[in-house]
């Protein structure tokens, strides 16, 4: 590889402020795909209290071609290149220094620095991409104004665009143009963009609340065009919002959005020019599920609210990441509960975090939110960093309520405007704003694990005294460290006999105000005296804290609360906890199974309540979020268990699905509209209940024939390939036939192809990669491929004989070579693994053992090193 193999460990503990910075930059581009050159000026400072540190840049896969000091050609013998950076000799005052250096588009397959997609040229830079694109000081607490001058063929690079205002554009001889940009705001490197392209756009004006003009644009290759309505009208809404919630305002007279068929990742956040994979752009109702457009709106607000949070207060260093993306997460999370339901986004969310989050943090990847070293910062965009680092931001809203916590973040945004900041930076702006003592709450930043709270009761009938104990504890994590009591906002409720909240506060030593207790120490005692009945307690509503809640439900609380407890979340968890207890503990609760039935029953046949919800609750958990709850995992039983319980679902109620289904007619399903999304939602999980015990598949048929929607056509598919009916072939080529031309509906095709649950499913993906559907350069491609297929296929991926296995490890080095951060990301899927069966266990670490055997990338190399243990 072109890195090192022996990578140090950096730490947070080590940090220091940099000797030099950059204070302006100039760059020029002559923009080519095979070899594009770079001119940067740069104006350097030392740190006053370090004059003779030397001048080190950094820098990787540059041809140096020039290099001049304060104007001055710089002999060879002033400077040293090597494979990480340049370092200048004998400067220890304020200088300009000169590079011109050559790099190689069209090359770069690993899609850092500057690279082709399509018949475009575009930069990534986050986290450390900038230095293959000029020597620089690549940390994000050097901050910069920049000027950027972009050259480039006229006829293969008509658009041309970089971060901030345009500042003229003309043309060349010989069939160049050019066109300037300055961006007043510094900003660090990793925020840099720029794209050059025939691209066409969509755009509309947009006023500020404080009066600026700005030009909205989301550009995507011409035929794509049509399909940015929905990204632009998302970007509209996502800066309103952000000036009415949070008070901020956009900076630029231009917002420039860019859709990518090629990108790492989802999107990225460069200052007024974001750059998105084009699966987060491009949507009409023929090529875009529901979900899709709701994961656009909600992506370009998050990349948008980056300008804030992100932007204008950066990070001091990268272990600060989750200061700038929890953050940023719970105010793309707010923006969707405000514009939607709130209800069904904390579903939604939550959902994610415990199949992700709790996973990563129970298994061999766990770490701080706030990591205490790293050795590829790549791998840290986790679950844990974003999510999880979310839910800090939501217990501090919880908290400070929404006015304090408004007014912390606007002094928190004041001061910092400009600047680098660290979680102590924000978390000061909390405690001045409020005046609250928050050193240990700060510990969710530095503590890696979830906590699990074991909530243990006793009532005595004779005096009414009711008692609940809550006992914290955060299980150990790879990094052996201690574990300490954890500052965390603890919800509750207590229900009468005649299901009414019981309003009495508890007597207790923690910090409370109604429904709420706020827990410090490892064990509090809440107690009520004279109460008639034992009271049905429900706990964590909203998930007021990222923990794991250990109480043992009668299974018939579990179906009374499903009916009566006022949050929605948490009676989406009783059912959770009744389908888990069905599947894991059919046994040791025969009840389950019959409650859960009925409850289920029950919100089918009331037709006052929001279909969504009902569908999420009458959808089964998938087989990984059954395993988390497992100390070992028997994949087998796992998946005939759950198997049995759909069929049991299906089998008792197929008169109410059917009925459910026909009513919510198709033909008043065709928009987007909340109603008819809701609707499909739930026509959809009873399709697919109802497809079990109908071998003909008569419904899937009719529905895959007459689907006005995406979603309704890939429903009616998966319906027909999960139970193998007859017309299942046909539909498919019928669907690869009316979207033959698109990547990112063949994806969804091939979503369905890898993720089919038989056995022989290997072999489709065996075919696929053999054929030229198989892409590995493209990021998508990869994830839709091997990613779908080694984290949701369970039965053909794990199948006993390694068939699954062996494929994904037979691309893995390749894919190293390509792109070390996407094939870092696809060994995550065997995050559980030491969990599994001896001989699947024996069989994965026996690949992993050869991988990590092989000169590896840094990304690739650190993945399966803390995978092995
Ligand atoms: N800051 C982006 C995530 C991102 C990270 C790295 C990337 O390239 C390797 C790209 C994007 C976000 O939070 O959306
Ligand atoms: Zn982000």
């Amino acid at each position: 590889m072109d890195r090192p193999d022996q990578t140090p460990v950096i730490r947070l503990a080590d940090y220091a402020p940099p000797p030099w910075r950059v204070t302006h930059v100039d760059l020029v581009f002559d923009l080519d795909a095979e070899a594009t050159q770079v001119e940067a000026t740069l104006a350097l400072q030392p740190d006053p209290a370090r004059p003779a540190a030397p001048l080190r840049l950094d820098g990787e896969d540059l041809e140096l071609l020039d290099i001049a000091l304060d104007g001055q050609p710089l002999p060879p013998a002033r400077y040293r290149v090597d494979a990480t950076g340049l370092t200048v000799l004998g400067v220890d005052a304020p200088c300009l220094l000169r590079t011109r250096v050559r790099i190689r588009p069209q090359t770069n397959t690993r899609l850092e620095g500057l690279y082709v997609s399509g018949a475009s040229l575009m930069t990534q830079c986050e986290a450390e991409g900038f230095r293959r694109i000029t020597w620089f000081v690549d940390r994000p607490d050097v901050s910069a104004v920049y000027t950027v001058t972009l050259r480039a063929d006229r006829t293969k690079y008509p658009v041309l665009l970089s971060n901030g205002n345009p500042a003229g554009a003309g043309d060349l001889d010989d069939g160049h143009h050019w066109a300037r940009f300055v961006d007043p705001h510094p900003k660090p490197c990793y925020l840099f963009a720029l794209v050059a392209g025939t691209l066409g756009h969509l755009s509309a004006p947009f006023r500020t609340m404080d009066g600026r003009d700005v030009t909205v644009r989301v550009w995507a290759e011409p035929a794509d065009v049509p399909r940015c309505r929905h990204a632009l009208e998302s970007t509209l809404r996502a800066m309103r919002w952000d000036e009415k919630r949070f008070g901020r305002a956009y900076d630029l007279d231009v917002f420039d959005i860019v859709a990518a068929q090629d990108f790492t990742m989802g999107a990225m956040e460069n200052k007024g020019l974001n750059i998105f994979n084009a699966r987060f752009i491009l949507a009409d109702i023929d090529t875009a599920t529901d979900a899709d457009f709701e994961a656009i709106e909600s992506v370009i607000g998050h990349e948008y609210f980056h300008n804030w949070s992100g932007n204008r207060v950066t990070l001091r260093d990268w272990f600060q990441l989750s200061l700038k993306e929890g953050l940023t997460v719970f105010r793309d999370q707010e923006f969707t509960a405000d514009l939607h339901s709130r209800a069904m986004k904390r579903i939604d969310d939550v959902r994610l975090l415990k199949s992700r989050q709790f996973a990563e943090d129970a298994g061999p990847l766990a770490h701080p939110v706030r990591p205490a070293s790293y050795s590829e910062i790549n791998n840290f965009y986790t679950a844990t960093v974003y999510e999880k680092g979310a839910e800090i931001i939501r217990m501090l809203h919880t908290l400070l309520g929404e006015l304090t916590f408004r007014r912390a973040l606007d002094l928190y945004f004041a001061r910092h405007d400009g600047g680098a900041a660290t979680v102590e930076d924000l978390l000061d702006a909390m405690r001045e704003a409020s005046g609250r003592d928050l050193a240990q709450f700060a510990r969710w930043y530095d503590q890696a694990g979830t906590p699990q709270i074991a909530v243990t009761e006793a009532f005595d009938p004779a005096t009414g005294d009711y008692t609940l104990h809550l006992a914290q504890h955060t299980p150990a994590t790879p990094d052996g460290s201690e574990k300490q009591p954890l500052h965390l906002p603890f919800a509750f409720a207590l229900y009468d006999a005649d299901d009414r909240r019981i309003a009495t506060p508890p007597d207790t030593d923690a910090a409370q105000r109604p429904g709420l207790v706020e827990l410090t120490a490892a064990e509090h005692t809440l107690r009520w005296r004279g109460l008639a009945q034992r009271p049905l307690p429900a706990f964590l509503q909203g998930l007021s804290a990222p923990a794991r809640l250990r109480y043992d439900y009668a299974a018939s609380d579990l179906g009374r609360l499903l009916r009566i407890e006022s949050d929605a979340l948490v009676r989406w968890e009783c059912a959770q906890q009744l389908v888990a207890d069905a599947v894991l503990r059919g046994e040791a609760r025969p009840d389950a199974r019959p409650a859960l039935i009925a409850a289920l029953g029950a919100l089918l046949a009331d037709t006052t309540l929001d279909p969504a919800f009902v569908a999420e609750c009458v959808s089964v958990a998938d087989v990984w979020s059954l395993a988390d709850r497992c100390d070992r995992i028997d994949l087998d039983l796992l998946w005939r268990e759950r198997e049995a319980l759909l069929d049991d679902i299906a089998a008792a109620h197929a008169d109410l699905l059917a009925a459910r289904y026909d009513a919510l007619s198709p033909a008043a399903l065709g928009g987007l509209a909340p109603a008819c999304i809701a609707a499909r939602q739930l026509r959809n999980v009873a399709l697919s209940l109802l497809t079990r015990r109908d071998p003909s598949a008569r419904r899937a048929e009719a529905q895959f024939a007459q689907a006005n929607t995406l979603t309704d056509r890939l429903a009616a598919l998966a319906a027909l390939l999960r139970v193998d009916a007859p017309g299942a072939a046909a539909a498919l080529a019928a669907f690869r036939t009316r979207h033959a031309d698109d990547p990112l509906t063949t994806d969804k095709w091939l979503t369905l192809v890898v993720t089919r649950p038989q056995p022989d499913a290997v072999d489709a993906v065996r075919d696929i990669l053999a054929g030229p559907l198989w892409q590995p350069r493209n990021p998508n491609r990869v994830r839709t491929v091997l990613g779908h297929f080694a984290r949701n296929n369970p039965v053909a991926f794990h199948r006993r004989d390694g068939a699954g296995y062996a494929l994904l490890f037979d691309w893995l080095p390749e894919l190293d070579r390509i792109n070390p951060q996407v094939a870092a990301r696809q060994l995550t899927a065997l995050e559980p693994w030491r969990r599994l069966d001896a001989d699947r266990a024996a069989r994965i670490e026996a690949h992993l053992r050869a991988f990590a055997a092989l000169p590896l990338s840094r990304d690739s190399a650190d993945v399966a090193g803390r995978l092995l243990g």
